[in-house]
């Protein structure tokens, strides 16, 4: 297999919002990542991926970019962000940086200019249509909005959003909107950054016709993912801008893509080697029945089936629990309840999917077992996705059902600052901040757990030294052991040299292990009990090494 840095490094995914404020306006800043350095070289961690820090509105923080080259005046300056480029090389930590084109905001003044008339110049940047018998153009819905279009009164035509009515879709099908896309990457790219994580990367290309969707067709409006994910263009666009801006540079490029499957994701990675890894939904997916908000308890025969067909469908996969969209991973898949219940269920989720194959990717406040928040009003919600919801929640009478599945799945869950200490705010900043902190920031912050050897930050520390300073671990091969096991999940890393064996008790509840297989006279290497029987604690993990001879 080929050596590559990012296959060797964990990433750790920074939310700049909700980092650490600098300059007392209780919003997270570059700078404030700046100040939090030479956290991330204890921690061990060698590259960074910024959410979106250009020029935006905000209407769903960041995704809506007005400016792709000009910094957001709330997080300061590009004299700082080139700073900050600067002090992470020093530290021989890499920048990744997140590619938001297939939308911009429609204060982008592209969109300003194609708004204006019908032979704009730029009125072929973005998807317009005449409305069908006065109505929209078809019967997509958007992932925000019942609708996909928004009707353009000057013009008398429709504008394609598959998010909010704030982020029109770009029109790929246009070579000149195209080629500015791939110079903008190349101007990134030539300031230094070391690669990209790209949004909704496998949504650009739609079906030609924009034919309406079929499921569920009694609705008014359908999500039709059939006519807009992975469609046959697709490849085309990622050849092309893989020629323009990715051959020949030492970087780093992972497409973030809804819908994929084990089936299919080989058109986009891997053999064509178009994107280097991708993120793909079906452990997010999998809480939930017919949509996120319907959530289901957490399976995990069904959870362990999925990683297997992964680590064997794709020969490098990525591996993250959580991100800004999503909940937070201990509350989700391990059990906050108690104390120690989060931390013994933090450490095993730790171990369970950053040793699989693949790159990790860390989303901040997981190294310390960040939870869910209990918000306690509407008021308290910043998401566009939770308020969209929300309203449609009143007008169809749903409004309980909503609240508890924002509670559970909602995106603010994440994007609570990070929790540094037990002072005011969490050491987050010294104002209110722009959305609550979570209020268990006095038990659960990283002062704390930097006191604590046996905390989840110290565990976690050390599970970054052992993936990243073994060979077996970053390029061995992945096989699983007792696969049907309900309860354990259990799996070997190995190359020439050396084999370890990963145990976990994905359960609360202790369980003997009874495998043929001699795995427990080996060395331990790193576990979260001290503990050397058949019997495993509560979310009991252990990892074995053994020297091949
Ligand atoms: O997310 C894409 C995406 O598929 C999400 O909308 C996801 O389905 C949703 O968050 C699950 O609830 C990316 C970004 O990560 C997200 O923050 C943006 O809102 C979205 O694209 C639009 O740019
Ligand atoms: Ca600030």
């Amino acid at each position: 297999m080929e050596k590559k840095w990012w296959k060797e490094c964990v990433v750790y995914q920074i939310y700049p919002r909700s980092f650490k404020d600098s300059n007392h306006d209780g919003i997270g800043d570059i700078l404030g990542i700046i100040e939090k350095i030479d956290y991330l070289v204890w921690l061990g961690v060698k590259a960074v991926w910024l959410n979106p820090v250009y020029d935006s509105p905000n209407d769903d923080m960041g995704y809506d970019i007005r400016n792709y080259e000009k910094i957001m005046a709330e997080f300061g300056s590009m004299a700082d962000f080139d700073k900050l480029q600067c002090e992470l090389h020093k530290n021989g930590i890499k920048l990744i940086m997140d590619l938001v084109v297939n939308h911009s905001s429609d204060e982008h003044h592209w969109f300003v200019e194609s708004k204006k008339s019908l032979d704009n110049p730029y009125r072929d940047y973005y998807i317009w249509r005449k409305g069908f018998k006065n109505k929209e153009p078809n019967n997509w819905s958007s992932f925000f909005t019942p609708s996909a279009w928004k009707y353009d009164e000057l013009t008398d035509e429709w504008f394609l959003h598959l998010f909010s009515e704030k982020q029109p879709d770009l029109n790929w099908e246009n070579p000149t909107l195209r080629n500015e896309i791939y110079q903008m990457i190349n101007r990134w790219f030539d300031k230094g950054v070391d690669g990209f994580r790209m949004d909704v990367i496998n949504l650009i290309a739609k079906k030609p016709g924009l034919p309406n969707g079929t499921k569920n067709s009694s609705d008014k409006y359908v999500f039709s993912d059939e006519h807009f994910a992975m469609q046959p263009k697709l490849t085309d666009y990622l050849t092309e801008m893989r020629k323009n801006c990715f051959e020949n540079r030492d970087c780093m490029c992972v497409g973030e893509t809804p819908f994929v499957t084990t089936q299919n994701a080989n058109s986009i990675v891997d053999s064509n080697s178009l994107l280097d890894m991708i993120f793909h939904f079906e452990l997010m997916d999998i809480d939930g029945l017919n949509g996120k908000w319907n959530v289901i308890p957490f399976d995990i025969l069904k959870f362990k089936k999925m990683m297997i067909s992964w680590q064997k469908a794709l020969p490098w996969n990525s591996l993250f629990w959580s991100n800004h969209d999503q909940p937070r991973t201990v509350s989700r898949f391990g059990d906050d309840s108690s104390e120690f219940n989060r931390t013994q269920s933090a450490k095993m989720l730790g171990v369970c999917l950053h040793l699989l194959k693949g790159t990790s990717f860390i989303y901040q406040g997981e190294e310390i077992g960040m939870t869910n928040v209990a918000f306690s009003s509407k008021s308290e919600i910043r998401d566009i996705e939770s308020i969209q919801f929300l309203k449609n929640a009143e007008n169809g009478n749903f409004v309980d059902y909503a609240w508890n599945g924002i509670l559970k799945k909602g995106r603010d869950n994440a994007r609570t600052p990070m929790q540094w200490d037990d002072s005011n705010q969490a050491g987050f900043s010294d104002v209110t901040p722009w959305i609550i902190v979570n209020p268990n920031y006095k038990m659960i912050n990283v002062a704390s757990q930097m006191k604590d050897e046996f905390s989840v930050l110290h565990f976690y520390k050390k599970l970054i030294t052992l993936k990243t300073s073994s060979n077996a671990l970053v390029y061995g091969d992945f096989e699983t052991i007792d696969i049907d096991n309900p309860d354990f999940f259990i799996y070997s890393r190995q190359d020439e040299f050396e084999v370890y064996y990963v145990i976990c008790n994905m359960t609360k509840i202790e369980r003997v292990l009874l495998i043929k297989e001699d795995i427990l006279s080996n060395e331990i290497v790193l576990a979260n009990y001290d503990n050397k029987s058949k019997t495993f604690l509560p979310f009991e993990t252990r990892v074995y090494k053994m020297i091949k001879r």
